[in-house]
């Protein structure tokens, strides 16, 4: 069971633990209604909301401990070290992107979200493998498909892409090198926690740097 996780998440990029928090669900939307709560300032009818740092705001967002299987996946996989963590109001579309591109990690992403979401309600959608470099994509190819519309004339929804659909307690994991976006949704709330192995090697230590710093400081990794 592990061992297919584990081999979706290094073949195709992602893969999902059905139901993995569901027993964490209420404290997870608990923390995201004192985050709202505590965020001063009205939002917009456009606004998304961030909040960087979930686990430092709310200790209860380290209950990512207890999802069913998601700590042994990461120590199969090897990125055991959390990273980053944090919390999304999301609104409309994510447009195509990845999260930066990496030789070394794996550098994993898992997310739950508060709401049932299909193709229809903006559940994500990646390009399965688009994480590999051993298969050959390019930041040439990577950037032919961010401009989708001038390329091969499709809108970012009929760019070929596998939807992940997924219920509230879904535990979905992704390699952050692997396109990504949302279409057709509305209003999603979202948990986020961000996973690296620990660097060994000079190039590791760069990538897992720069990784670091793309969280908070490269506005892709913001999701538009
Ligand atoms: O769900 C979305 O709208 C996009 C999420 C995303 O890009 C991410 O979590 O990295």
């Amino acid at each position: 069971m592990i061992a297919d996780h584990t081999d979706a998440l290094t073949h195709f990029g992602f893969t999902v633990l059905r139901r993995a928090a569901t027993r964490q669900f209420t404290v997870l939307e608990d923390v995201l209604t004192r985050m709202r709560d505590e965020t001063a300032a009205p939002l917009r009818d456009d606004d998304r909301l961030t909040k960087f740092h979930a686990v430092e705001f709310d200790e209860r967002m380290t209950c990512y401990r207890e999802f069913t299987a998601l700590p042994t996946l990461l120590v199969h996989t090897g990125a055991t070290t959390l990273v980053a963590s944090d919390i999304n109001l999301l609104r409309g579309p994510s447009f195509w992107h990845s999260d930066g591109f990496y030789d070394t990690g794996p550098f994993l992403r898992a997310v739950v979200y508060g709401e049932q979401l299909d193709e229809h309600t903006g559940a994500l959608r990646v390009v399965p493998c688009s994480h590999r470099r051993d298969l050959g994509w390019t930041a040439d190819d990577v950037e032919q498909l961010l401009r989708h519309e001038d390329t091969v004339g499709l809108t970012g929804e009929q760019v070929p892409a596998h939807v992940i659909r997924c219920d509230p307690g879904d535990v979905v994991v992704f390699n952050t090198n692997i396109l990504h976006s949302s279409w057709g949704g509305q209003d999603r709330r979202q948990w986020a926690w961000n996973f690296a192995p620990t660097p060994r090697t000079p190039q590791e230590r760069a990538d897992s740097a720069r990784y670091l710093l793309n969280r908070y400081v490269n506005a892709t990794v913001r999701f538009s």
